[in-house]
Parts: C-alpha cells; structure tokens; sequence
C-alpha cells in the first residue's frame, strides 16, 4: 500500500481544490479518480447540449492563478469548454502528479490504528490517516427500473454515461425519458437533427432563459481588474453568486406594477436572477411563490403554439412550488415543441407499459424509437459515497448507516467514521452553494481543520451521534420552514424509490458558511480530537 498523509476521492472541483491547499500546507496527499479525466460530472457528462446553469466569472476557481490567463467563450460554458478549464487548472496548478487517473475506489476500511486502507480495482492500495471525500452530488447516474428496457434493440443511454464517440441523432426517430436539466438539453440539440422526437414527460420542468451569449475576450480581460472584489462578494451575503442579489423585500411588500418590474427585470437578466434574485420569501412564501410562477407561466405559454401542449409544459396550476426542483435553464426548448417533427407524450395521463424491442410503449401507443435518451437524473448526494463500501469502526457500514436516513455534523463528518470528511456532501449546502464558491470555503475550513490537528499533535477526529441527529432535526425544520419539503425532488431523496425523504442539501449558503465558521470560532464545536 502507498501511504500518504491525505487520500482524496474525486477530482472535481471540491477533490482539485483541496489537492492543492493542502499540498500547500504540507501534506502528502494523492488523489484518486475513477475517470479518466478531470472535471468530475463535466468528465461524465458528455451528452449533446451539456452545459452549466452559473454564468461566468461564477463558475471557476477565485485563484488568481486560474483566472490570469484564461478566457471563456460564452457566458454559459458547454461541457467541452469545462474539460478543457481543467486541463487548464491542472496544467497552472500542476495537479497531475498527485493524481491516479481510471483508479476507481472499490472499499475504505477504517483500522484500529487510526488509519484508512483503501482498495481500488486496479489493485493499487492506499493508506492515510485521513480520507476526504469529495465524490460531488451527482456521481451515481440513475437507471429507472423500466420494464423490459433490456429488450430495446436500438440505442440506449443515459445522459450522464454518454459514450465519448457520441451518438448520431441526424434523421433519426429519437425518445427522451426525463425532463430536468439534462433532458431540456437533449431536447434542444435533438429538435432540429432528428427525424421524430417524443419526449416523455412525467412532471412539467420550469425552466428559466438563460440568456446566452459570446464574451468577448478583450472585454472579458478588461473585466478582470475588477475579479479580486467579485470573487470576495462569493462569501459575502446574500447567496454566493458573485452578482446575483435580491430584494430585501417581500414579493408583496412592493405594488402589483412594481413586483412585475422586478420579475421582468430578473427575467431579462437570464440565468439563475429569477429563482434567487428577485424577493427575499419567494421560496418562503406561498403567495410570493405563486406570483413568481404565474409571471413564469405566462411567458412560457406565450411561447407555444397549441394551447394543449402549453398546458402539459406550463400548466395554470403549479406542479410543485416554484423553484422547489432545481430550475434548468433553456435556450429555445419550449420553441421546440412547436415544431412538427416534436411530439411531447404525458406519463402521467398515458404511462409507460414497457420499453419494447423498437421503442417505448404507453397505455395507447408504441412510439417506434431508434434512439433512446434516458435522462433521469442521479442517485443525487449519497449515491456516490454509498457505491463504495466504506466501512468505520467495528467495520459498520456506511451505506448501512444511511438506510434509513443520512445523519452528518455539518454535512462533513459521520458518527462512527472517524477521519473521513465530506466535501460538497449530503447535509451540506451543496446544491443551494455555487460549486466552486462551496469548493473554496469547505476545502480552506478542512486545511485549517487538519492544520490545528498537525498542531496540537491530534492523530483523531470524530463526531458523535447526537450530532448528527441534532444536524438532521436542523434540516427537518428547515424543509418545514421553507417551501423545499413539499415537492418530490432530488433535493429531498424523492426521486430515488425506497430511499428516505429528508432534505439532503442546506437550502441557505450564507448561513450554511456562517455555521462552518462559528463551529471553527468554537474550537470545532461538535468534533472530539485525540
Ligand atoms: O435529473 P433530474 P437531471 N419515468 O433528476 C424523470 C444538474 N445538472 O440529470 O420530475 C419517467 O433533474 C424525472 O421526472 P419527475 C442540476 O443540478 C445541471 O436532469 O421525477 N420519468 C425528471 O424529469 C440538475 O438539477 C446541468 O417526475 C422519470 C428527470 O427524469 C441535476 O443535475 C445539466 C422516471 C430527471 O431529472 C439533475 O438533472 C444537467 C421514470 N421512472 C444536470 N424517473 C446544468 O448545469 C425519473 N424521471 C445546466
């Protein structure tokens, strides 16, 4: 076995980050992918159309080193754009030599003497005192139990295992299963290639405009005296967008002319503005909620052309509130459905009987597919801590902790896993924290963390139970207080059937941040040391 003072799981942001802070500090570190690339879900996510929702100069490293000397070429970054980002920060950091590429971790077993030994299918062995994990929310596609999606003859993938050559989709019949942000993205590259597109929709996605557009590199290096401040404005309330704010105001503290400015305003700005820069209680609030998704409503339906296909996309009542399911973000999808090669098929009023061997069958029709897009989403947070067989003390399983619900002390530690911390994990602010802006603040807290433990000369750190109960209750209160525990979303661990519904994602950054800090001002309130 290898030993180090660190092992690392996942070389995303989170995963690339921490390398380089603590190579920084001191430590010997490795860490460890299962690809065979960096970029973690952009590596994986190779389907047509992926894109990132968080416009730039949000989404990427605030260090200096990163941002110098590279441009992006338009405000919302397509996959391809983002692998080559990290290259980038690979090449200016010079990562790569800590890093064991297609080494996918197989088992982390916790010993008596206080460190973990990890096995990997390669057979390489690693051995540290600490393991942090950073395997991000989306690392464990999920495949619906479909019946007979075996016996499809043609060509079937998920989007989020997408093969590298690609998949041609010219004058082909094409189905899509799902409709969140990557189903939204298939749409709108399949629209005008294939032949026929059915698009199988179970719950009407809200989309938002995104508002693309080329930057102009000049423009954007002009830009750049200015990222030093932006960059700060990441950890400084309200939200963790460098330049997305809201209102200090309730949707109906201001008149009816006044809130539909303020919709539209944020609208026109495109991207994330109207789910979280427009009223302080929109996702608080029932009526503020609603007035988001009668403006929201409104202009997507003056988009369609056949009023039926507007009421299954944008139908009058809400399906769930606003902005409670993460909105994607679009360029022309609801464009598509006007078009007379681009059929939208409801499973709630026609369900799914079977996938048979030329397409999909429904209660009243087989769609005859030569292609098959299945774009349904993630075993999200816990999916890829739990493929691996983590094991603690007196060898308890991870994944058997988790089964009937995740408990953590600040989405970072779990009782009865000494040493191991989370990054960007389940119970943490995660999806409600722009990536990297989590990435920075998680990864400098663990630094300092394992810092204060080199210092006082502690091999041992752990949280216990009641922590972890304590934190689960925070949430529990939080998905009451907010309007996030009535919808069936990722969010809550409902799209995954059997698994428990709890909020799995901190839905306030800000205070999410202000906790990490205070438990560190504290002395780290909730963590013993030995
Ligand atoms: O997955 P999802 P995603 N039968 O879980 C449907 C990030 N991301 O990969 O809503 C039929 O959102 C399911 O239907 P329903 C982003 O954070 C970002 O699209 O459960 N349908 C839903 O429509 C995002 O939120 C970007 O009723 C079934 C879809 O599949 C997250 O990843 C791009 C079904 C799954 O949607 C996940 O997005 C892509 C079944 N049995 C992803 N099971 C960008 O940055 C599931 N569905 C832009």
């Amino acid at each position: 076995m290898e030993t180090f003072d660190v092992v690392i799981v996942g070389a995303g942001f989170n995963g690339l980050y921490l390398l380089h802070s603590l190579r920084n500090a001191g430590f010997s570190v490795r860490l460890v992918e299962a690809q065979s690339g960096l970029g973690g879900v952009w590596e994986a996510n190779r389907y047509p159309g992926a894109r990132v929702d968080s416009h730039v100069p949000n989404y990427e490293y605030s260090l200096e080193a990163c941002w110098r000397d590279w441009v992006w070429s338009e405000r919302f970054p397509g996959r391809d754009e983002l692998v080559r980002y990290f290259a980038h920060v690979d090449r200016v950091l010079d990562l790569g030599r800590d890093i064991d590429l297609d080494t996918r971790i197989e088992a982390c077993r916790f010993g008596d003497d206080g460190r973990w030994r990890i096995t990997t299918d390669t057979g390489r062995g690693y051995e540290a005192p600490i393991l942090l994990m950073c395997t991000g929310f989306g690392a464990k596609p999920y495949t619906p139990d479909l019946p007979g999606l075996a016996d499809f003859a043609g060509t079937c993938h998920h989007t989020a295992m997408w093969p590298e050559a690609g998949v041609d989709l010219a004058g082909r019949r094409v189905g899509i299963i799902g409709t969140g942000a990557s189903g939204v993205q298939v749409v709108q590259e399949a629209a005008p290639r294939a032949e026929h597109l059915v698009v199988f929709q179970r719950t009407a996605v809200t989309a938002l405009p995104m508002q693309q557009r080329q930057l102009d590199a000049a423009a954007q290096t002009a830009a750049k005296v200015d990222y030093p401040e932006l960059f700060k404005r990441r950890n400084v309330p309200p939200g963790n967008f460098c330049d997305i704010t809201r209102l200090d105001a309730g949707a109906f503290d201001v008149n009816d002319a006044e809130r539909e400015a303020v919709f539209e305003a944020a609208w026109r700005k495109g991207g994330f503005n109207f789910w979280i820069g427009t009223f302080s209680d929109i996702l608080l609030d029932e009526a503020a909620n609603r007035a988001a998704y009668d403006f929201w409503r409104d202009k997507v339906r003056a988009r369609l052309d056949d009023p039926a296909i507007a009421d299954l996309l944008a139908p009058w009542e809400p399906p769930y509130p606003f902005g409670t399911k993460r909105p994607s973000l679009e360029q022309g999808y609801y464009e598509c459905f006007n078009r007379p090669n681009v059929e939208l098929v409801d499973l709630r009023a026609r369900p799914l009987e079977r996938i048979v061997a030329n397409g999909v069958r429904t209660r009243d029709a087989t769609f005859e597919l030569d292609v098959l897009v299945l774009a349904t989403g993630f075993d999200a947070n816990t999916g890829g801590l739990t493929a691996i067989d983590i094991r603690g003390r007196d060898d308890g399983s991870l994944a058997e902790a988790w089964s009937s619900g995740v408990d953590t002390h600040l989405g970072m530690a779990v009782a009865g896993f000494p040493n191991m911390l989370m990054l960007y994990g389940p119970q943490s602010a995660t999806a409600f924290c722009n990536g990297p802006t989590c990435a920075e603040f998680q990864g400098d807290w663990v630094t300092r963390l394992l810092e204060d433990m080199r210092d006082h000369g502690h091999g041992l750190v752990e949280t216990t139970a009641e922590m972890g109960r304590a934190w689960t209750a925070h949430l529990a209160e939080m998905a009451d207080t907010t309007l996030f525990g009535r919808t069936d979303s990722w969010y809550m661990g409902a799209n995954i059937p059997g698994k428990p519904r709890q909020l799995l994602n901190y839905p306030n950054s800000d205070a999410y941040r202000e906790k990490l800090w205070s438990c560190e001002a504290a002395g780290y309130e909730g963590f013993m040391f030995r």
